[in-house]
């Protein structure tokens, strides 16, 4: 029986490097950000405590991510050594340890900033192989391990052999494929990565501006980290798109067609702003929403270009992808309302996920009918001659976004002793700004808040409040008032179909 042990322990490392071949290659043909080895390394990294990470940057540099990913690999070597061992004595144990791992790719891809369910899909393909390729490998060893030592040599027991070694082979030639044909599918984004980095932009790093921040740790930055910055987007394969393959076409209810490249656009002077951006599904409370520095060109001046015509009250954008979203012309054509196609986020070229090389941003107006990433078309036309992605599936037509507010500390559930217990969080009303900030305790009266300054009313304000609390349990709400005095509303909506409303409320408890 011992002879074949190595035979074993290999199958397992075939089936596993095949498997691994295969979820990379699905990866690359969708064009995702992470393989699920990657997003297992980032949900290390993510899970790792911040003085080791330092230590790890300050030793290894850049190598940080490339070693912690061979890392990541060296123990999955090993670990398929042994399932493949495993697989001698009981097959269903060593599905069961890839099984295991699966899981914790799952886990590290669903955790991943942005992940969808359609993210698993390599993760599955990559499971199936690992048992498709044991189970094969398996049927194959027991024969080998059926033969009596004393007929190793008869003509029988040599064609066992060359099976099964036929089937490393083949299992090694696929997963070597699997992984080369990855590496092609990949470069088109790879190239696209490449076109992003050289890219030179005339923009201003982002600088947070002195008072916009409160002071107190837990609530979120109010500078969104792009690496943070919620993603949605219906792209189940992200647009890849080199900046000089990239064209806007202004058409439709116009004087004049307008197409720009991305050179005609960046020619263009810079605008730059602080824009808090949200999703109309963000629940009261949710994190859908996040404020970065966008820098890009003014949208208004380039619609005055094409020249709107008479009836015209709405602009239907167009992303590479073929995602589409109606949004009012008045807010484009506003110089006011800021409209802008962006070319960077908080100082960096666009992300491929957040819409590289160009997206529109709206301030005031919910993503899905205005932030167009990967946009490529504007069609001048009239809300009563379209229908647009969303507002097809029962979605408001204007999106302009609601007045909310949020609180971020403490977090639920928390318990203090007995004395002052500091509450704060974020509040926005895009477009008119937050006039103040108000919670109150148990359904007692409203008392305001302190609430730090913003640059601009297009972005999100911090705000936070003390109060002494009896021991016992305690529910804290807010509210926001715009500076137009409109009062945020406590009546309960739901995200569909244009954006929830409804007062944010925190339970904790005071000891005795
Ligand atoms: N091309 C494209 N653009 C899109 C979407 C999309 O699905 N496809 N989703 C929109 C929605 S619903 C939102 S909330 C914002 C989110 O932008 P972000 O992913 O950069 O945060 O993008 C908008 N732009
Ligand atoms: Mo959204």
């Amino acid at each position: 029986m011992r002879r074949t042990t190595g035979a074993w322990a290999l199958a397992g490392l075939l089936a596993g490097a095949a498997g691994l071949a295969v979820s990379y290659l699905i990866t690359q043909l969708m064009s995702e950000r992470l393989t699920p080895v990657s997003a297992v390394a980032e949900l290390v990294s993510r899970l790792t405590p911040g003085s080791v990470v330092h230590w790890a940057i300050d030793t290894f540099g850049t190598r940080d991510k490339p070693l912690l990913i061979a890392g990541i690999l060296v123990v999955l070597v090993g670990l398929f050594l042994v399932l493949g061992r495993l697989a001698r004595r009981s097959l269903w144990a060593a599905y069961a340890g890839f099984g295991l791992l699966a899981g914790v790719g799952a886990t590290a891809t669903m955790t991943a900033n942005g992940a969808a369910v359609t993210d698993l899909l390599p993760l599955a393909a990559g499971l199936a192989t690992w048992i498709g390729a044991l189970a094969v490998f398996a049927t194959s060893l027991r024969r080998l391990d059926a033969v009596p030592e004393l007929e190793r040599f008869e003509p029988e027991a040599a064609r066992t052999r060359r099976r099964f070694l036929l089937t490393t082979a083949g299992v090694a030639v696929g997963a070597g494929a699997a992984t080369l044909l990855g590496r092609v599918a990949g470069r088109g984004r790879e190239r696209v990565e490449q076109a992003r980095r050289l890219l030179r932009l005339d923009v201003t790093p982002p600088r947070v501006p002195a008072g916009a921040t409160i002071g107190v740790e837990g609530v979120a930055p109010w500078q969104t980290p792009t690496s943070d910055f919620y993603l949605i987007d219906t792209a189940f394969t992200k647009p890849t798109i080199e900046p000089r393959d990239w064209q806007l076409r202004i058409h439709g209810m116009v004087e004049r067609e307008v197409v720009l490249t991305y050179a005609d656009l960046v020619r263009r002077p810079v605008v730059e702003r602080w824009i808090t951006l949200n999703c109309v599904s963000n629940e009261v409370g949710g994190d859908l929403v996040g404020n970065a520095w966008w820098s890009g060109v003014a949208l208004a001046p380039l619609l005055e270009m094409a020249g709107p015509l008479d009836g015209a009250d709405a602009v239907l954008q167009t992303s590479q992808d073929g995602w589409n979203c109606g949004t009012p012309l008045e807010a484009l054509v506003d110089g006011e309302v800021g409209a802008m196609l962006a070319v960077a986020m908080n100082g960096e070229p666009l992300p491929i996920e957040h819409g590289f090389p160009v997206r529109t941003l709206v301030p005031g107006l919910y993503g899905y009918v205005s932030a167009c990433k990967w946009v490529v078309d504007l069609e001048v036309t009239r809300f009563a001659d379209i229908e647009a992605y969303w507002t097809q599936r029962g979605w408001g037509e204007r999106g302009p976004v609601k007045i909310a507010s949020r609180i971020d500390v403490p977090r639920p559930g928390t318990e203090f002793d007995a004395g002052e217990v500091v509450v704060a969080g974020s509040a926005w009303k895009q477009h008119t700004g937050i006039a103040a900030v108000e919670i109150a305790v148990d359904g007692g009266a409203w008392t305001p808040a302190e609430v730090a300054s913003a640059p601009n009313d297009d972005s999100w304000v911090q705000w936070r409040a003390a109060v002494t609390l009896e021991p016992g349990d305690h529910q804290i709400r807010v509210r926001a008032t715009g500076k137009d005095g409109d009062v945020q509303t406590g009546a309960v909506a739901d995200v569909l179909p244009d954006g929830a409303t409804g007062w944010d409320s925190v339970d904790l408890t005071v000891r005795g």
